[in-house]
């Protein structure tokens, strides 16, 4: 439940000095709700509280686990860097019951944290420092969670990346076809299809046995790092979909939206355009964070994830489009369609321009051997 009365008791079953009159709602997800609040203490940090989407994540409380375990452990390597921990990686306002989360009268489940001041996000990447500056800040975090091991962290959402399971469900979509809407997409269903086989490489047991799992971040959009005021990298936030998965993904899905010269809605698919230059100070500053661990066998699979996740992408929306949009917050009918077009446009040019971005990881990569 989400009234205003609501939100103010909620509020108030948390360790926090909040100013209930001052709350907005807040930023651009497309799963949980947010808000944001001034701090009642003058200078005090403001908070962002937000209702977190049940329905996809049905265990929070080891969702809760999973950051309070990440952000422990990234606060450390912070400190021990002589960074601000406080900056860099994010806070969570504990409950008054000693929880990291609230679960209120209506079956709601709620997270409050500090939110950091003097910092922006962009949406759509413009320049090559915001382009750098998010390969640092994603690699930067892979690198401190990189003596994390793998099977710690609970699976929140299973099969998360899992392109088979995608298509899969997308099956399962056009087999209910709830809404009628199959008729409006069989070019871009046709199209998925073509590339299925070739869109499996990470479900493929050779590929399995030689790539590490690893704690990843499994949502490196680039709206999910905070740049400061000079556009430098200071936090990655959206710890929700933490949990092991492959570097591929967290690179594949980061390039997703840093290449892309337009926004991941876009409606007009002319405007999807690859921006190779982002791309290049993305991955040149990403692979100097993450070059003394990343394996061989993972410096190869990196494309792949450039391919697989845009690809899967598509694939998500499209699902939801067909089952009458349950999974994504959309702003006006057909905007799951939209994105999925946009994205398969993408993909499309990414697929088409796979040997050049291919070359130029193996050869920045020569930087390090
Ligand atoms: C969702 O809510 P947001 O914007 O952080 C989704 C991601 C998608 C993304 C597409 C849990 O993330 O996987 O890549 O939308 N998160 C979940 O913009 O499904
Ligand atoms: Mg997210």
């Amino acid at each position: 439940m989400q009234s205003i009365d609501n939100i103010i008791q909620v509020t108030r079953s948390f360790h926090c000095t909040a100013n209930t009159a001052t709350l907005k709602v807040f930023g651009s997800g497309h799963i949980n709700n947010t808000f944001w609040l001034q701090n009642e203490l003058p200078g005090g940090s403001p908070y962002l509280l937000q209702c977190i989407n049940h329905q996809i994540f049905t265990d929070v409380e080891k969702l809760t686990e999973n950051m309070c375990r990440v952000i422990s452990h990234l606060k450390q390597k912070v400190s021990a860097a002589g960074g601000d921990p406080d900056k860099e990686v994010m806070t969570l306002i504990p409950g008054k019951d000693g929880k990291y989360f609230y679960k209120d009268e209506y079956g709601s489940y709620w997270r409050m944290a500090y939110f950091l001041e003097n910092t922006k996000t962009y949406d759509i990447v413009s320049t090559q420092k915001q382009a750098r500056q998010a390969g640092i800040a994603f690699g930067r975090f892979q690198q401190m969670l990189s003596d994390m091991p793998a099977g710690v962290l609970h699976e929140v959402i299973p099969d998360f990346h899992n392109a088979r399971k995608r298509l899969q469900a997308l099956d399962m979509a056009i087999a209910n076809d709830p809404l009628h809407r199959l008729k409006e997409v069989s070019p871009e269903i046709d199209y998925v299809k073509r590339y299925a086989s070739a869109m499996l490489y990470f479900e493929q047991p050779e590929q399995q046995s030689k790539l590490p799992k690893r704690v990843t971040h499994n949502d490196t959009k680039c709206n999910n790092v905070l740049l400061n005021m000079q556009d430098e990298a200071q936090c990655v936030i959206d710890l929700d979909t933490v949990m092991d998965g492959y570097l591929a993904f967290d690179f594949g899905d980061a390039i997703r939206t840093i290449i892309n010269k337009a926004a991941e809605d876009e409606a007009n698919i002319e405007n999807v355009q690859l921006n190779m230059p982002l791309f290049e100070a993305y991955t040149a500053a990403y692979l100097k964070e993450v070059a003394g661990f990343i394996t061989p066998e993972e410096t190869a699979s990196l494309i792949k994830g450039v391919m697989v996740l845009p690809y899967t992408q598509t694939v998500r929306f499209l699902t939801d489009y067909l089952n009458g949009d349950t999974y994504y917050k959309v702003k006006f009918a057909g905007h799951n369609l939209q994105r999925a077009r946009a994205q398969l446009q993408l993909f499309k040019q990414l697929y088409a321009n796979r040997y050049a971005l291919r070359k130029y990881i193996e050869n920045e990569m020569r930087n390090y051997r």
